[in-house]
């Protein structure tokens, strides 16, 4: 199924009186305090986040998973299903492929498909967490951390088979996350994990094309649960630190313990020209990969307060970091969940680009903490859903994303075309 742009303007069409309203409100009020509402408009429309591909069917959980139908079966359907998302709402202009669930068969055919849908080919995603059939070793207990030096040359290998797909399709980074660590104190030497670690994403970064960049992710827990090798963020800047200037931390809102501060957590590195990558996802206990806004839009904000501080200040040098969802849970139709996913991030962005910066300043140097929080929680509750929504639609997406999903019967057509039990490779 494509989604023709006439449908999309009828349906515009419809809401465009009310919308109007609330639009030219906003913008008035916005305009009076001197902020130039159609910069704002660009930066949001620029703003593009990368739909990852094992997001597109419905996630499990280890005891079940429940799928809705009509899931993509091929790599082309599931470049399909991104260009809905982006057809809908302007913001999802990226893929990111995991390899080996998305070997390209025929990359110009690929390439070709995903242009069709204006469409690019974001970081590519290695997977040394599951043994795969034709794998000679497994990775039980490891893979770039491993104590057979054979299991290390082969997730070597299999980073480098990742990188070569990537190349092919216009990629230029590598996201690494490894669930490499131990689930018994004594289990495994702490120290010669890390260095085993650190020489083996060497040899890859020593490899990698010159105008590629590593992300290193890190998750303080699961699937082992006494130690990871790359535990937080401090161990990831430490390996991305030794390796060289394009290796970079990428921060996964779902990989910190409860109540971690992430927004330091970015300006941190951020201050060091770290900041790689970003995923998205929200989270009421761990890495649950829930809706992003879902549970605390507010702290959504504040992670968006230090990005947009982070990328207007720019004094070290941090590249424009790559913004990717990464959430994947077994209730919401994939798509629908999607939508909510990029429009939670673009209003987080806009809240974010409302804060007055140099009152902000002022407050903290002055150390009046009241109207620091003032000041915050203005640009937080500014409803700023009608200016995205013209963003988009100056785009040429829908005013109302999800609405336009459930009144063109998008997932009823892709399970007329794909049938009731097709299932998306993943996890
Ligand atoms: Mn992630």
């Amino acid at each position: 199924m494509r989604i023709d742009k006439n449908q999309i303007n009828t349906l515009n069409d419809k809401a465009l009186p009310d919308h109007r309203e609330s639009f030219e409100y906003i913008s008035h009020k916005l305009t009076a305090r001197d902020i130039p509402v159609a910069s704002l408009i660009e930066k949001i429309q620029s703003f593009q986040i990368a739909i990852p591909s094992w997001a597109l069917g419905t996630g499990g959980t280890r005891f079940g998973r429940f799928p809705g139908g009509g899931e993509p079966r091929t790599l082309e359907e599931k470049i399909d299903d991104v260009g809905l998302l982006h057809a809908l709402n302007a913001g999802s202009g990226a893929i990111s492929l995991h390899i080996p669930w998305d070997i390209p068969e025929n990359v110009a055919q690929i390439k070709a498909h995903a242009a069709s849908h204006n469409l690019l080919f974001d970081a590519v995603n290695s997977n040394t967490f599951q043994d795969q059939p034709e794998q000679q070793k497994s990775y039980k207990f490891g893979s770039l951390c491993h104590s057979d030096a054979d299991v290390r040359s082969q997730a070597v290998a299999h980073n480098m088979e990742v990188i070569r797909h990537g190349e092919a399709l216009g990629s230029k980074s590598l996201t690494v996350w490894l669930a490499d660590g131990s689930s018994f104190p004594g289990q495994m030497n702490f120290r010669k994990a890390l260095q085993r670690t650190l020489d083996s994403l060497r040899e890859i970064y020593a490899r990698m094309p010159e105008d590629w960049k590593m992300f290193i992710e890190y998750k303080p827990y699961e699937p082992y649960f006494y130690h990871t090798v790359i535990q937080d963020w401090g161990t990831s800047h430490l390996l991305a630190s030794q390796l060289g200037e394009r290796a970079f931390t990428l921060v996964d809102l779902g990989h910190h313990l409860p109540n971690t501060n992430i927004e330091q957590i970015v300006a941190t590195l951020m201050m060091q020209g770290k900041l790689g990558g970003f995923h998205f996802n929200d989270s009421k206990f761990g890495d649950d990969d829930l809706t992003v806004g879902a549970m605390k839009p507010y702290q959504l904000f504040l992670i968006f307060n230090e990005l947009v501080a982070g990328m207007e200040d720019n004094t070290s040098k941090n590249p424009y970091p790559a913004w990717m969802i990464d959430a994947s849970h077994n209730l919401k139709d994939p798509l629908e969940d999607l939508l909510q996913s990029v429009e939670a991030i673009q209003l987080a962005y806009a809240q974010a680009l409302l804060v007055d910066r140099k009152a902000l300043e002022n407050a903290r140097e002055d150390n009046d903490p009241v109207l620091a929080q003032e000041i915050l929680q203005r640009a937080f509750r500014t409803d700023v859903r009608p200016l995205v929504a013209e963003a988009r639609m100056e785009a040429g997406a829908a005013l109302d994303p999800l609405a336009a999903f459930r009144t063109l019967s998008v997932r009823e057509n892709l399970v007329r075309e794909r049938g009731k039990k097709s299932m998306a490779t993943g996890l």
